[in-house]
């Protein structure tokens, strides 16, 4: 393990995310082990990290130790301890228990207790704590995500001096639903405490703007949110307020990095060895997704199932890959998934698979990029059934990897890529004759179409890349960039 090379307080641009981007391995010799590892997040910040001189503030993932700060494939990292008791009640309990299934749409329901808030604003306090401890003067920090919504006020009142981002990976409910959360007024508070508020989606940052307004009754004009800077929430003596802003930032992803990976001559001959080894059907269709019931993986294999009953897809001619990585699997709601998703699997390969033909190949594994990117290849049709999503990385993914300009994707007007990929076969996975129908035109699309959509859908994804992405967050936190007149209020 390498030393961290700068003593803390000397970090100029500091990183804060619930989770480090590495896992913890133990050689046979007893020696600590860091390996990069995947995920929304990581993906977007590493190249960013890797080309700045920052730190990394964050969970590394093993509980109840502590680790000194180092660093790791040229990133600094500063590893903040949680302790069992924490997950259960922080990042089980009122992360994903609580504002995961509230901020998608109540699709599960949240669960509210009072001792899992309690641990939250403990963690969070932990977390501010750790990267006040590392920024220098004037530093920029950016926090991320749904765990650490306290983090950006606690760090304005321990250190004024700094410039605060947050950007929030997932998306933010329109107020009848936010409401519901019994500290939705210190969680507003606590973002407020940021100088740049990042969503997906215009209609993330209006929710936002919205619950505020309705709240606090702070003024918002567009994207500015003037939050008063006086005593106990009331205006300053003279007024004086702060100048908030709350915007869409859409994420992406490293387009060039899977273009390349894509172009790669193994990952081709592998992409054909996996056609070849499911018996090389005419259409190969596809799902990635951590296994989670945002994902609409349940209404993907019902709209599937109810195809091959109909006889309008035949399992000789379709196979469906699933790939669903573990995700959250002590939080009972993802064990209940698991059990319905496994048995929908088992019921329709029972129904429909031949000794020759599987219906769905599905796989509850982690794979290494590569392999990723391979089945990407492979696929002929990308289903993104999203009933909630943020942005959905894979979906762009998906884009970046087609170098041949050829493969279908369809894409839930639920996921925050919709906004951008207006050129994929566009669903609500709610409604499932649609959704057939959808399937059926992605499989029978003839080549110039698909080459038409993609070629348009590559553009896009090659534009706005996660570089794009970070560039022009922090140009709206550091630069003083200008703010976009006339988007409405709503
Ligand atoms: C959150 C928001 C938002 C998945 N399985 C494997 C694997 N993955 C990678 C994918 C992709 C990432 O994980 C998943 O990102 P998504 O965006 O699809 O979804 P979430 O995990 O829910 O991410 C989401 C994102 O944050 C970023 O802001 O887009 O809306 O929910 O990169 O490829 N990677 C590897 N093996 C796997 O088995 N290597």
């Amino acid at each position: 393990v390498e030393p961290a090379d700068a003593p803390a307080g000397t970090y100029t641009f500091v990183v804060v995310s619930n989770r480090l981007p590495v896992d913890y391995e133990e050689a046979e010799d007893g020696a600590v082990i860091w390996r990069t590892s995947p995920g929304g997040l990581v993906t977007a910040l590493e190249p960013l990290m890797r080309s700045s001189h920052g730190a990394w503030v964050g969970w590394p993932g093993v509980a109840d130790r502590d680790f000194e700060p180092f660093k790791n494939d040229g990133i600094s990292l500063v590893p903040v301890r949680l302790n069992k008791a924490d997950i259960e009640d922080y990042y089980e309990g009122f992360s994903n228990d609580t504002l995961w299934p509230l901020y998608h749409d109540v699709i599960a329901p949240p669960s509210y207790h009072r001792e899992t808030w309690e641990a939250y604003m403990a963690v969070n306090r932990r977390f501010a704590t750790a990267a006040a401890a590392v920024a220098a003067p004037g530093a920029t920090v950016w926090v991320h995500d749904y765990q650490l919504q306290l983090v950006p006020r606690m760090l304005r009142e321990s250190r004024p001096d700094l410039v605060i981002g947050f950007f929030n990976h997932i998306p933010f409910p329109p107020y009848g639903i936010y409401a519901q959360l019994p500290w939705r007024k210190q969680i507003l508070h606590g973002l407020l405490g940021a100088d740049v508020i990042g969503f997906q989606r215009i209609a993330d940052a209006g929710n936002f703007s919205q619950a505020v307004r309705r709240l606090y009754g702070y003024p918002t004009r567009g994207v500015v949110i003037d939050v008063p800077t006086g005593e106990n929430g009331q205006n300053g003596q003279n007024g004086e307020s702060r100048r908030v802003i709350a915007k869409h930032f859409p994420i992406s992803i490293d387009s060039a990095g899977y273009e390349d990976l894509a172009r790669r001559p193994d990952i081709q001959a592998r992409a054909r060895q996996i056609r070849e080894d499911l018996g090389n059907p005419k259409t190969l269709m596809l799902g990635v997704d951590r296994l989670d019931y945002t994902k609409g993986i349940g209404h993907r294999i019902k709209a599937f199932g109810e195809l091959l009953a109909d006889g309008r897809l035949s399992v000789e001619d379709v196979t469906l890959v699933q790939v669903a990585s573990p995700s959250r699997e002590r939080v009972s709601t993802y064990m209940a998934l698991r059990d319905e998703i496994e048995l929908a699997v088992g019921r329709l390969n029972g129904d429909f698979s031949t000794i020759s033909h599987t219906a769905i190949s599905y796989h509850h594994h982690s794979y290494p990029r590569e392999e990723m990117v391979a089945m990407y290849l492979a696929a002929d049709v990308m289903l993104v059934t999203a009933l909630r999503d943020g942005m959905n990385l894979v979906a762009k993914e998906y884009v970046a990897a087609r170098f041949d300009v050829d493969g279908v994707l369809v894409l839930s007007e639920f996921a925050g890529a919709a906004d951008e990929l207006k050129q994929a076969i566009l669903i609500n996975p709610h409604d499932i004759d649609g959704t057939k129908d959808a399937i059926v035109r992605a499989v029978e699309m003839p080549k110039r179409e698909r080459a038409r959509r993609m070629r348009s859908l590559r553009r896009k994804v090659a534009e706005n890349d996660v570089a794009a992405w970070s560039a022009s967050f922090l140009r709206a936190l550091t630069g003083g960039a200008a703010v976009p007149a006339g988007i409405p209020d709503d």
